[in-house]
């Protein structure tokens, strides 16, 4: 009889002391954020926090992990920068008995392989972003360029799934181009300086969809230098509500974002400290809030809220 490996967390042990975080990198205002925010409530709740900045590549998360694993820690968080080829560590961090909790982005692995999932609803966020272009061009021609985020990331997939449901039923609506800007602003705006030089100068571009702020920001410098204004002659919507983009909204250099909160951290360590205290285990899925902001919703005011929180 062939023989199942089934692998059980051990719980029980009381408060988790000693976490490994493998994080992406710095690549977004959102991101860094993300860390600060996670630094921040492991020392209020009294966790020794170590923290591990992959630079963008999975072959650093990969070790981190086994060496996060290879020091005993009590659980790991990873906030995974691509969704596949994570079986085999996760398989080890299993077999050690180590909860792996996932931040801000999904696996494709088998979810019995970690403990639970902290992030928003990414398919519904692109949704969003797209709806309100709908409304916003209220039927007028528009082509559409996209900046997506890093290649094989669940947030790019699911970003421009969700788009593209949320402009479907709008046959004046078109994605014209789209390109990787790797989530990073540099990148957003040498991408968008390439699309204003193929589409007439950026004559023939009735919007931008981004697929974070970073990238939009990138993307309205390279407007400006182009002799456009963001926010007028080529409408520009994007996702993460960081401040720079509500500096940008309460210009009219923006118009839209969908908020992703940087506490992932939070619902993520109370998962954790349940299951340690008793075994509870949490539901697979711990989904933040998303929440659109336009030019409508007091951006400056927003912007003084956010601009001391770590972005
Ligand atoms: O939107 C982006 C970041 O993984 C959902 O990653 C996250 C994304 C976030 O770099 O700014």
């Amino acid at each position: 009889m062939a023989s199942v490996a089934v692998f059980t967390f051990a719980a029980g042990a009381g408060h988790a002391q000693t976490i490994g975080f493998s994080q992406i990198g710095s690549e977004s205002g959102w991101r860094a954020a993300e860390t600060t925010v996670t630094m921040q409530e492991a020392e209020n709740r009294g966790i020794d926090l170590r923290f591990s900045d992959a630079q963008q590549r999975q072959e650093n998360q990969i070790a981190a992990l086994r060496s996060f694993i290879a020091q005993g820690v009590d659980a790991i968080l990873l906030a995974p920068v691509v969704a596949t080829g994570w079986d085999s560590v996760l398989e080890e961090a299993a077999e050690a008995e180590i909860p792996v909790v996932l931040l801000d982005r999904m696996v494709d692995s088998d979810p019995d392989l970690y403990l639970t999932a902290v992030g928003s609803d990414l398919v519904h966020e692109g949704r969003v972003a797209g709806e309100w272009l709908v409304e916003a061009v209220d039927g007028a021609d528009c082509r559409v360029v996209e900046l997506q985020g890093t290649t094989g990331s669940s947030p790019a997939i699911d970003r421009k799934n969700g788009f593209e449901q949320g402009i479907a039923g709008a046959d004046n609506i078109e994605i014209v181009r789209s390109q990787t800007g790797d989530f990073t602003r540099t990148r957003g705006k040498e991408v968008m300086e390439s699309f204003l030089q193929a589409e007439n100068g950026g004559a023939d571009i009735c919007a931008l969809y981004a697929h974070n702020d970073d990238m939009a920001v990138g993307a309205i410098q390279a407007i400006k230098e182009a002799g456009l204004n963001p926010g007028q002659d080529i409408l520009v919507v994007s996702i993460d509500a960081v401040p720079d983009i509500f500096q940008a909204l309460a210009a009219g250099e923006a118009n839209a974002t969908v908020e992703l909160t940087p506490n992932m951290a939070g619902p993520a360590f109370d998962a954790l400290e349940a299951y340690f205290a008793d075994g509870t285990m949490p539901e697979k899925f711990i989904q933040t809030e998303s929440r659109l902001y336009t030019q409508a919703d007091d951006p400056a005011g927003e912007y003084e809220a956010r601009k001391d929180l770590g972005y």
